[in-house]
């Protein structure tokens, strides 16, 4: 058995997040989490909410709540949302925990004792319009790599490059918009990544089977020598975890929290501690600390393109500096961006469809399947209103609805509702056993290497096999002749069907769940040997026909959201 820890980006506590967001990270790792599962491995699945940093602080500020309450209540909304698309985190942490804190402090006393923090008094940005050092998202301005002219202090969406406040050219506050700055001296803290670049340069050459999208943008910040800068790892705001070497105070530092960047991948540890202490799990320290039982862990990594960096880069450099013997990464998933209709989605001018919305007007189902089957992996991806409606209802209503209503039904007509028995499988049989063993494996393979809409579209296949074959043997004219050949073709149909819940569980799990307990069975061991696996329902086991699966999308419901969801969201944050 082997054993898979995954962890999705942990999402900004912000607000409720977009599709885009939820295919760039969540929604894939979900995904082969439950892969991974289905095929009988251990998986200890994690994510959180970011929580500290300006984009917590502005939310709340917005929304006019104090900041813990905020980040609490928004927790819970994104638990929910995350419950609702049946993301199956084993758990669900908070950046802000005391896990966390203690986690970073204690990283932090490890990397000062290294050598690896250097103290450096800088000039910082301060408006005198706003009363206050500005941190890196509130200022605004144009960045000097690509010349895009809304960069953020931290990062440029642009082109990704990790940006100081003080490289924008034109800076501006973000708060109040003034451009009257004014540079002052304070005291910060540097992690000395470039002292570590070697290192991270042979641990990055290792990973020759990394996705080429994850490694060009390691290797560009790697080589492009200032990709690798030492980055300030403290800021002046008040929530936030406190600046401390393990235990103990930092002199000259009491005022200041970590940087949200800091301690955001440090969560990703503290999260399987959390999951220990709230009772559902034992032994963190087996997925995390290779000393004992880690080493022989597989650790998959999924996010957006434009979190590369922090993962290549500086979270490894925190691991690999504290010489403490913590798990790193095997494999970085990540993603291009999803649009939205013609522009981009956009949390900050609510462009889209978000999480929320989108549960309210159908089931989890309907978007898992088109987003995991439009994942942006080798290039951006756009989801319009009329490739929505095209995908669910060919793909989930006509070619795997409508293989499952035929067959249950038909069944039930005519031999009532139990697996029919008698008649033995010939020539078309055995073909389409091979034929379904090849798209399988392929399958698997495809699953295997996270490569996500080769694989969905293999499972497309699979299910238009069934079809295919139904179409090509017609039991409901062979019955007129030979009934208990077309009892055959039936039984092979319904044994069909709950290969189908156990395949399609990754992508659809509700509906996977309607098809097993259909099927009135509950055996989800993945078909290994498919001739075997099909024989599972034997003959004279009841069955029930279920419900539709998937209601078609009618251009009447497809034309009303378009409109609904063309302007500008007004609800949640
Ligand atoms: N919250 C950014 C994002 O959601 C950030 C990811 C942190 S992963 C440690 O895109
Ligand atoms: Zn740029």
């Amino acid at each position: 058995m082997q054993r898979h820890l995954i962890t999705s980006a942990i999402p900004y506590i912000n607000g409720v997040k977009h599709l885009g967001n939820l295919i760039g990270s969540q929604l894939p790792a979900d995904l082969y989490a439950r892969y991974q599962r289905g095929r009988g491995n251990e998986v200890l699945f994690l994510c959180a909410t970011d929580e500290h940093g300006t984009p917590a602080e502005l939310a709340a500020a917005k929304a006019g709540q104090n900041i813990s309450d905020y980040c609490k209540e928004m927790h819970e909304v994104q638990a929910k949302l995350a419950e609702g698309f049946c993301l199956s985190f084993d758990h669900f942490g908070r950046s802000s925990s005391q896990e966390n804190h203690k986690l970073t402090q204690h990283f932090a006393g490890q990397l000062e004792a290294a050598g690896l923090i250097d103290e450096v008094r800088e000039t910082q940005i301060y408006s005198h319009v706003d009363e206050r050092f500005l941190p890196d998202r509130y200022i605004e301005g144009t960045c000097p790599e690509c010349g895009f002219e809304d960069a953020r202090g931290d990062q440029c969406d642009n082109c990704t490059k990790q940006l100081d406040p003080t490289d924008l050219i034109n800076p501006r506050s973000s708060i109040s918009g003034t451009s009257e700055l004014e540079r002052r001296e304070t005291k910060h803290l540097y992690l000395c990544q470039s002292n570590m670049k070697k290192k991270l340069e042979d641990w990055i050459d290792g990973k020759t089977d990394w996705p080429i999208l994850t490694t060009s943008i390691a290797k560009k910040w790697l080589n492009d020598g200032d990709g690798l800068q030492d980055r300030g790892i403290t800021r002046d705001l008040d929530w936030g975890i406190p600046v401390k070497k393990g235990d103990n105070a930092w002199p000259g530092m009491e005022e200041k929290v970590f940087y949200v960047w800091f301690d955001a991948p440090i969560e990703y540890i503290a999260c399987a501690q959390e999951w220990v202490n709230s009772g559902k799990g034992k032994h963190w320290e087996s997925w995390w600390r290779t000393d004992q039982g880690a080493d022989d862990v597989t650790y998959t990594q999924f996010m957006g393109k434009d979190n590369v960096p922090f993962h290549t880069l500086s979270f490894p450099a925190t691991i690999l500096g504290s010489g403490e013997p913590w798990k790193l990464v095997d494999y970085i998933k990540s993603f291009n961006y999803l649009n939205y209709d013609g522009g981009q989605f956009s949390t900050s001018r609510g462009r889209g469809v978000f999480m929320d919305d989108a549960l309210d007007i159908l089931p989890a189902d309907y978007w898992r399947w088109w987003l995991l089957s439009h994942a942006p992996e080798s290039s951006d991806a756009e989801f319009t209103w009329d490739n929505f409606q095209g995908s669910v209802n060919k793909d989930l209503a006509d070619v795997l609805g409508n293989f499952v209503s035929r067959v249950t039904k038909f069944c039930r007509s005519k031999f009532g509702e139990e697996i029919p028995s008698g008649g033995d499988y010939g020539a078309a049989e055995h073909s389409l056993f091979e034929n379904l063993t090849a798209q399988i494996r392929a399958y698997e393979k495809y699953m295997e290497s996270i490569e996500i809409r080769k694989a969905a579209s293999e499972l497309r296949s699979i299910w238009a096999l069934g079809n295919e074959y139904l179409q090509s043997s017609a039991p409901w004219s062979v019955y007129k002749e030979d009934e208990k050949k077309a009892a055959a073709q039936i039984r092979l149909a319904l044994n069909l069907i709950r290969i189908y819940a156990i395949l399609s569980r990754p992508f659809i799990p509700n509906a996977a769940e309607k098809l097993m307990t259909a099927m009135q069975c509950d055996d989800w061991s993945w078909p290994k040997n498919l001739e075997e696996a099909l024989n599972k329902l034997m003959a004279g086991s009841e069955f029930i026909v279920p419900e539709v699966l998937f209601q078609k999308i009618s251009d009447e419901e497809c034309e009303n959201w378009q409109s609904q969801f063309s302007g500008t969201r007004s609800k949640g944050d």
